[in-house]
């Protein structure tokens, strides 16, 4: 049996938590509790260790998905499951410019600790003041299209977007990455 396990980063209620439940088959694991501070604002709970769950893709592959904790004062749970993962997805929610620079900075911490393979996923592109995908990426600091990693388009309640984002980061893994899967969970 081979384990995949992949992180979900990002910023504070971009949909990390929510994108764990919809792929998982089992119950999740979430340590989601009472907003006291500036998410509170916007945000009645949030998570303040991390989200498991579980997804079997075949006879011999099972993926474990960790959601992290949007705030930063909570990165040392980044740190502990980053060095862990076999790979990563950002989630960015488009109606909130404000965090993108929160968002780069989650970028930067990952990649100090890990060079696994990314993916930008993309949150509330149905929200007023969705940004375009174009000026996400460049407030994310890719100025460049050719060294860009690949963006999805996430809906996180939404089954089928879900494993498609997912299908997308694994695609990464099986092409020339030497990231190697992990017999124990
Ligand atoms: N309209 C809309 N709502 C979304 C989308 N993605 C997530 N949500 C909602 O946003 C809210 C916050 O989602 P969570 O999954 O708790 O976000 P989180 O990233 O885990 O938040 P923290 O743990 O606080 O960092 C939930 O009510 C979700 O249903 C989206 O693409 N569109
Ligand atoms: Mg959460």
């Amino acid at each position: 049996m081979k384990f995949m396990r992949s992180v979900v980063a990002g910023t504070p209620g971009a949909g990390k938590s929510t994108f764990v439940r919809t792929l998982s088959d089992i119950e999740v694991v979430d340590t989601d509790r009472r907003a006291t501070d500036a998410t509170s604002l916007y945000k009645k709970r949030t998570t303040v260790a991390f989200d498991f769950g579980r997804l079997v893709l075949g006879p011999d592959l099972e993926l474990h998905i960790y959601g992290t904790p949007g705030q930063a004062r909570f990165n040392f749970m980044w740190d502990m499951l980053i060095r862990r993962a076999h790979n990563y997805i950002l989630l960015v929610a488009a109606h909130r410019p404000g965090d993108f620079i929160s968002a780069r900075q989650i970028i930067s911490f990952m990649n100090q600790r890990a060079q696994v393979p990314m993916v930008i996923g993309i949150t509330h592109t149905d929200c007023l003041g969705a940004r375009s995908q174009e000026e996400i990426m460049m407030a994310l600091g890719y100025m460049n299209g050719k060294k860009r990693p690949p963006i999805v388009i996430v809906d996180p309640t939404d089954k089928a977007s879900v494993v498609e984002a997912i299908l997308v980061l694994m695609s990464l893994l099986i092409l020339g990455s030497n990231v190697e899967l992990s017999n124990t969970p």
